[in-house]
């Protein structure tokens, strides 16, 4: 009765439940994705992005660990994005980016993704997010860049529907940008293993989808 439950992990798949599993999969323009689990604030790529809150000062979750690893300077980076209404430096779906300061990232990208309402409304916003901080970041130059699961946490996205949204999303905004691409490999670092067997998931389909 037993038969097929046990399916071998692939090479890639370190021992479950450990932190450090990683999978490796490829966007049809050629950028490799890698989708882990881990702290975003340890990773060592040209960018890191933030799930910021639209004040862009700081605040908890993600937001909070990479302005306690980045350093005090990162508050003041942030500070001097002008508002561009009060008390709104990023509006929502949009990105800026500030260095990384104390962190192994040279820059931090950081958007705002949607206070998950319904998908009609949410889906554009959270899709939004990932592109604007693709775009900034090739605007610097960036070759490889790691997100969190933004909107997942606190701003309560429904975690099946942000893993698909986010993967088209970042596949949609590499193939647009052309040649003028300079993201080649893209990570997502989750922190929970819940979320990243689920993203994986999406991975698997989305790839197999091409
Ligand atoms: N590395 C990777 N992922 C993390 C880390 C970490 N160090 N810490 C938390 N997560 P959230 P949101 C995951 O709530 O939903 C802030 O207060 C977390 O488990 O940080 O976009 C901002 O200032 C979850 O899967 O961001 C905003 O006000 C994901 O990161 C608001 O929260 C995002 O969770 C933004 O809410």
């Amino acid at each position: 009765a037993l038969t097929g439950a046990f399916t071998p992990p692939p090479p890639t798949h370190k021992a479950a439940g450990g932190a450090g599993m990683a999978r490796t999969f490829n966007f049809k323009q050629g950028t490799k994705l890698v989708i882990k689990q881990g702290d975003i604030t340890t990773e060592d790529v040209d960018a890191i992005v933030n799930a910021a809150n639209e004040r862009m000062l700081g605040g908890g979750g993600v937001d909070g660990a990479i302005h306690r690893a980045a350093g005090p300077e990162l508050v003041r980076a942030c500070a001097q994005h002008p508002e561009v209404e009060p008390g709104v430096r990023c509006p929502t779906g949009e990105a800026r980016i500030t260095p990384g300061f104390r962190l192994p990232a040279k820059f931090v990208v950081h958007t705002v993704g949607p206070i998950y309402e319904n998908d009609r409304e949410s889906a554009p916003l959270l899709a939004a997010a990932y592109r604007s901080s693709i775009k900034v970041a090739q605007e610097s130059g960036v070759g490889s860049i790691s997100f969190p699961g933004i909107s997942t946490g606190v701003f309560g996205y429904p975690w099946d529907k942000a893993a698909q949204v986010s993967l088209e999303a970042v596949d949609a905004a590499l193939s647009e940008a052309g040649e003028a691409n300079s993201v080649r490999e893209v990570r997502f670092v989750l922190f929970g293993q819940k979320l990243y067997d689920i993203f994986v998931a999406e991975a698997e389909a989305f790839t197999a989808k091409e």
